[in-house]
């Protein structure tokens, strides 16, 4: 059934009157992301262990583990074979998913999409396109996780973690980053805009950085999200564009654009 849905969406892609050159190459995160297609939506799967250890699971997924995993997939990809090889995609989803690629403890874990990215761009795997595109830039104030103390098990029975958490907290806030507010972005999006970037959106919910996250897909001209929805509870590409979903959104702000560098 995956393999279906990625060959009919490479077709689209290639006989689309709106396929650009770069639809052209293969496109690993777009193909990657396409297979997750349908994945159940799962709840809180990191944080199920009492100690923080890798988790690996691509049967249930978050908007967050969604993008991981796909971003670890596309980086573990042999470019001749296209085959993954499962040690390399587990060294990739540690890069990806905590500070440095160390695992130590829960506040290693990359818990804020700020510092998820800034990580990325540190470690040569991901790039800031919004950086380089949009002239807009809004400035990090991030408190969500301690002033939700009690939405976070892992907080509630550590003062320890509290406080690293605050440390990190005040490291990651007052940076500024480039977006596009949501009045600036149009259905079409941008010819900069690819399928296959990932999208974090961006929110005015306080103390939080990015609301959710999920990847581009230019779907007949229009830049739609393929996502991990918690209305549908699964993976799919959003049925209205990416401009709509942040209209019918009052907390969610505008888009930064990353894309994986490989
Ligand atoms: C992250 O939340 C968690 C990480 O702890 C977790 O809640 C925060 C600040 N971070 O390791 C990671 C993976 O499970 O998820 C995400 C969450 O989005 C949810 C899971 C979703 O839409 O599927 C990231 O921060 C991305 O957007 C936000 C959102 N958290 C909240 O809205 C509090």
């Amino acid at each position: 059934m995956k393999k279906i849905i990625t060959y009919f969406v490479g077709a689209l892609l290639f006989a689309g009157t709106t396929a650009s050159a770069q639809n052209l190459a293969r496109n690993e995160m777009l193909l990657n992301a396409v297979s997750f297609i349908n994945t159940p939506y799962g709840v809180k799967t990191l944080d199920m262990n009492n100690e923080e250890q890798l988790v690996l699971n691509t049967d249930e997924v978050d908007c967050v583990t969604l993008v991981e995993n796909v971003l670890a997939m596309s980086l573990a990809e042999d470019s001749q074979t296209m085959a993954v090889n499962e040690q390399d995609f587990t060294r990739w989803l540690t890069k990806i998913r905590y500070r440095n690629g160390v695992i130590n403890g829960y506040t290693s874990r990359l818990h804020y999409m700020t510092e998820w990215i800034a990580n990325g761009i540190n470690q040569g795997f991901l790039e800031d396109i919004t950086a380089v595109q949009s002239p807009y830039t809004l400035k990090t104030d991030i408190h969500y996780m301690t002033s939700h103390v009690n939405d976070y098990p892992k907080l509630q029975l550590s003062a320890d973690n509290v406080n690293r958490m605050k440390q990190i907290e005040t490291a990651i806030s007052g940076q500024e980053v480039h977006y596009v507010p949501k009045d600036y972005l149009t259905d079409e999006g941008f010819f900069w805009i690819r399928s296959g970037d990932i999208i974090a959106i961006t929110t005015n919910t306080p103390g939080l950085d990015i609301a959710h996250m999920g990847i581009a897909m230019n779907v007949d001209g229009t830049l739609a999200l393929l996502h991990a929805s918690t209305t549908d509870m699964k993976v799919e590409v959003s049925k209205v564009s990416l401009k709509e979903m942040l209209r019918r959104n009052k907390s969610w702000t505008g888009v930064r654009v990353i894309r994986m560098k490989k």
